[in-house]
């Protein structure tokens, strides 16, 4: 499904704004059967749940409803035209006026509907969106439903952030002419000085007498080469690679052509295109055949009153805070970001590891924190076939939107999972081999959790990087860092020793409240995440296999209200909430900014 776009062949029309919003009352009342009353609106794109001053629309649990008119232009007659969302958290059922038109599950990916058939051109119509919080075993993320005694639901689950939910990202209504370009795939080679863009192009129904022409240009708009086949290979002689700190990005145009009038464009689709190679040898990770040295951050899309809502504003400041801290990549913690959000990442060299919203497959860790008895994971009560085929859904519609993205160097396929209990493997195993089949260039990862250390782990052979989520002085070694250090260190050869692959610590950190300094060891304090941050370089930079560092986290970010641990979410970012730097910035900046800072890595330092 290609990201909607507006040429002189297609139009895009946002129904971003204000639309009506009703939370689902106890029975069902078919609300999408009239107009919902306008006593409570809300803006779009933006997670519903801090918007309000109601605790019962926070923390709801179940259906509410989005609801606008929208009127299909009267020159779109000889058009088709979707309905595009860019997600809806997490299940999302649309209705054009009293017709269910789609259904789609998974919170993080975008979903349309045609709806030519259905709506006249010039005609006004009530288009309505259900959108579901719910998680359950069988959701990913999962989660499980509590009913309370008074008849209330509560919402449970295991990830580390607030179940924001609603429309978040952007609705389209677009057109596209009757014959269109439905699909492009894009992978690319280099060969010496010559690149080659393998591409295949996707049209709704046969051309017929129509023809393709495909064109790509440079930066600077000159022709580099072009074809009329529908697959097949462009090469770029003296080709500019796209590298990380330096991108270069092609356009590629597809284009319908007409025969009567000769070369009448139809249709049109441009897609920018990196050319780039990625690969794992030995115990490197290698972008365009060099050692790559990722340093960065986790993050969320998480910011005040919007929740997980897009906000183009917080998007681009945050890439500029990441560039002055020396940030080359990021991981796309815990689920996929807004498109837009690569889209930047391709035009400014910023490379990412894509993660599915595949996080906490893990019950004991919870349990863990709650003193609870842990039940399995992976059961046929807990997760399960089920789960495992939400999950592969999510993997199929994660490389299908992001698959031409050059930013992505690689795909990570779960955060946490219970990879030291038995049933993993079977679990694992499948979605690792359609990954791969519907991916071969990229290389595969998870995020390894503590608990499951090298000796436990059942998985990790799988996968080409180990990424290791590891809190030495934190919590494990809590305020002693000369027994942390030494600690990590240990784990971290284990892993170099059973598997020898490249490591990248995926997540290390610890909480810290702004403007709370102290003297010694303190945790909380501002001086002490510095610490734990300088500590944990001394060993990566010790450790052989260790070719990336991403602090967790870049900013803090809003978490479960269950979670009482939390005070007023989790306190790890190096920036506060509203992006205001802590001391731990300047750690950062020194060691991946300064000539003196890291000692192995240099091409990670930018290149403009
Ligand atoms: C890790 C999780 C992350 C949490 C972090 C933490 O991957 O989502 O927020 O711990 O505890 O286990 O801060």
């Amino acid at each position: 499904m290609l990201k909607p776009q507006q040429n002189a062949a297609r139009e895009l029309v946002s129904l971003d704004g204000i639309w009506n919003f009703a939370l689902a009352g106890p029975e069902p009342n078919e609300p999408w059967t009239r107009q919902i009353p306008p006593s409570l609106q809300i803006p779009v794109p933006a997670s519903y749940n801090d918007i309000f001053v109601d605790r019962k629309i926070r923390d709801h649990v179940g259906w509410v409803y989005y609801q606008r008119s929208v009127t299909v232009p009267r020159s779109w007659s000889d058009q088709r035209y979707f309905i595009r969302f860019d997600a809806a958290t997490h299940q999302g059922r649309v209705y054009a006026d009293n017709a269910l038109v789609v259904d789609h599950i998974g919170g993080y990916t975008p979903f349309e509907v045609d709806i030519t058939e259905l709506v006249k051109p010039g005609q006004t119509f009530r288009l309505t969106v259900a959108v579901n919080n719910e998680l359950t075993w069988h959701t990913i993320p999962p989660g499980k439903i509590e009913t309370l005694e008074n008849g209330d639901r509560k919402q449970h689950y295991q990830h580390d952030f607030f179940n924001y939910s609603g429309l978040a990202r952007s609705v389209w209504l677009y057109s596209v002419p009757k014959t269109f370009i439905n699909a492009i795939a894009v992978k690319t080679h280099v060969d010496g000085t010559t690149g080659k863009i393998d591409f295949d192009i996707g049209s709704n129904g046969p051309l017929d007498e129509l023809q393709l022409r495909i064109s790509l240009f440079d930066e600077e708009g000159e022709l580099v080469n072009q074809t009329s086949s529908q697959k097949g290979s462009l090469e770029i002689p003296s080709v500019h690679l796209w590298q990380p700190g330096a991108a270069y990005l092609y356009q590629l145009r597809a284009e319908i052509l007409s025969q009567d009038p000769a070369d009448d464009v139809v249709d049109a689709y441009e897609l920018p295109v990196g050319v780039r190679t990625v690969k794992v040898s030995g115990n490197q990770f290698l972008i365009n055949g060099e050692p790559f040295y990722f340093t960065g951050f986790g993050k969320h899309e998480d910011t005040p009153i919007r929740g997980k809502g897009h906000d183009p504003a917080y998007m681009v400041h945050d890439f500029q805070l990441m560039r002055w801290v020396g940030a080359n990549s990021f991981r796309t913690t815990h689920y996929p970001y807004a498109e837009e959000v690569l889209e930047y990442a391709d035009r400014h060299g910023i490379v990412v590891i894509d993660e599915t919203a595949a996080v906490g497959l893990n019950l004991a860790i919870v349990a863990g924190v709650l003193g609870l008895k842990a039940t399995p994971t992976f059961s046929p009560d807990t997760m399960n076939h089920q789960t495992q085929a939400a999950h592969a859904q999510a993997i199929r519609e994660l490389v299908a939107r992001d698959k031409n993205h050059p930013s992505v160097v690689m795909w990570a396929l779960a955060n946490e999972p219970s990879s030291s209990e038995s049933g993993v493997r079977e679990y694992m195993e499948p979605l690792v081999a359609l990954t791969r089949e519907l991916d071969p260039t990229r290389p595969l990862c998870f995020a390894n959790e503590n608990q499951a250390n090298a000796q436990a782990d059942y998985i990790s052979d799988l996968f080409d990087v180990l990424c290791l989520n590891r809190y030495y002085g934190w919590y494990i070694n809590t305020g002693n860092l000369e027994a942390a250090e030494p600690g990590l260190e240990k784990d971290l050869r284990s892993w170099q020793s059973k598997y020898d692959k490249p490591i990248i610590m995926t997540e290390y950190g610890a909480d810290t409240l702004a403007g709370l300094h102290a003297v010694g060891d303190v945790p909380w304090s501002e001086e002490y995440q510095a610490n734990i941050l300088e500590m944990s370089h001394r060993v990566f930079d010790r450790v052989e296999n260790v070719v990336g560092e991403h602090v967790w986290n870049f900013a803090d970010f809003q978490t479960p209200s269950t979670f009482i641990f939390r005070v007023d979410g989790n306190k790890k970012g190096v920036f506060t909430r509203d992006r205001r730097p802590k001391s731990a910035v300047q750690v950062l900046r020194k060691r991946w900014t300064e000539p003196s800072g890291l000692k192995k890595g240099q091409y990670s330092t930018r290149k403009q």
